[in-house]
């Protein structure tokens, strides 16, 4: 099994990146706005890093869902799960309808991730479990000598899960160099700036002490998502985690900027218009460009 995208050129690859990226914030209004309930700001700083993970990082197979050697992606910040159905939508995985019937009762499409949702691969949502997961699939993959690269998104805010860092010390001790960490490093969590809320630098440096190979990358910028992702191919004897840059709400310049869409909300349909003009316009400006 190959990643997307494999076949394509680096500029065309990158267009295309750009492309799901640009479509998925799209999907994510839609279905927030019709469930009336959602964290969008959340899914959109995720939005650039998850598409370079299922339209370029990962084997992903949407045919294939249930092979066992495929890569998995565990979203631990579950909140963010929008996103995460966006990509699957995107790839094929589940129809518009299913999509669109996120937060629906007997949807499984749900608020937070489930693991028994189609290409869904952990559940999560309470902040702080997701590590730990991607931990004991990187190690049960190795046991069964699984090519399968597991592949993880934690958040600022689960910096402050003991949790997290419990996993964290267990992947260096067990040198789980099939296991790939993007920390979406967005500087917010619910309360306000994680400065304010608990100081988490020097950062870097205390994955680094906890054995992690490191690297510090714009998470918005799909060629440095990429290069990560090839240099985490490479390290042998330890996991790896991009401290990515993000920004909440990244793609519409009003839910950027605006302090009513901080954490968990949604856009009315008026503003839910806007913003779609809005992403539809990026496409343009590609073209033209
Ligand atoms: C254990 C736990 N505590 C509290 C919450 C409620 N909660 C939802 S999102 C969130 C924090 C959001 O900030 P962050 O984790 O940095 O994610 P971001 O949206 O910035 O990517 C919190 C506290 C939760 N889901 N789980
Ligand atoms: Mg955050």
């Amino acid at each position: 099994m190959k990643a997307h995208g494999a076949d394509l050129n680096r500029p065309e690859l990158l267009l295309q990146l750009a492309e799901h990226a640009r479509r998925m914030r799209i999907h994510v209004v839609r279905m927030t706005t019709r469930a009336g309930s959602g964290h969008v700001t959340s899914a959109f700083s995720a939005a650039d890093i998850v598409a370079a993970l299922y339209f370029a990082g990962m084997r992903f197979d949407p045919t294939r869902i249930e092979d066992p050697d495929r890569d998995r992606f565990i979203l631990s910040k579950g909140h963010g799960a929008p996103i995460l159905y966006a990509a699957l939508h995107e790839a094929g995985v589940f129809d518009q309808a299913t999509m669109m019937s996120l937060r629906q009762p007997g949807s499984p499409l749900q608020g937070h991730p489930c693991c028994r949702t189609p290409g869904v691969d952990a559940t999560s949502g309470s902040l702080g479990i997701g590590l730990s997961q991607a931990l004991g699939r990187a190690l049960g993959a190795r046991m069964r000598g699984s090519p399968s690269r597991i592949y993880a998104m934690i958040s600022d805010g689960e910096c402050d899960e003991g949790e997290t860092w419990e996993a964290a010390l267990a992947a260096a001790h067990f040198r789980a160099d099939n296991l790939c960490v993007f920390l979406d490093r967005n500087n917010a969590q619910v309360d306000g700036s994680t400065d304010r809320v608990m100081n988490l630098e020097p950062l870097a440096d205390k994955w680094r002490a906890f054995g992690w190979r490191v690297e510090e990358i714009d998470g918005h910028d799909f060629s440095e998502i990429l290069d990560y992702l090839r240099r985490s191919g490479e390290y042998a004897g330890a996991p790896s985690i991009a401290i990515a840059r993000t920004q909440k709400g990244r793609g519409v310049s009003f839910v950027e900027k605006g302090d009513r869409y901080r954490h968990a909300s949604v856009l009315d349909p008026e503003a839910a218009e806007r913003a779609i003009t809005e992403l539809e316009k990026q496409k343009t400006a590609r073209g033209a460009s």
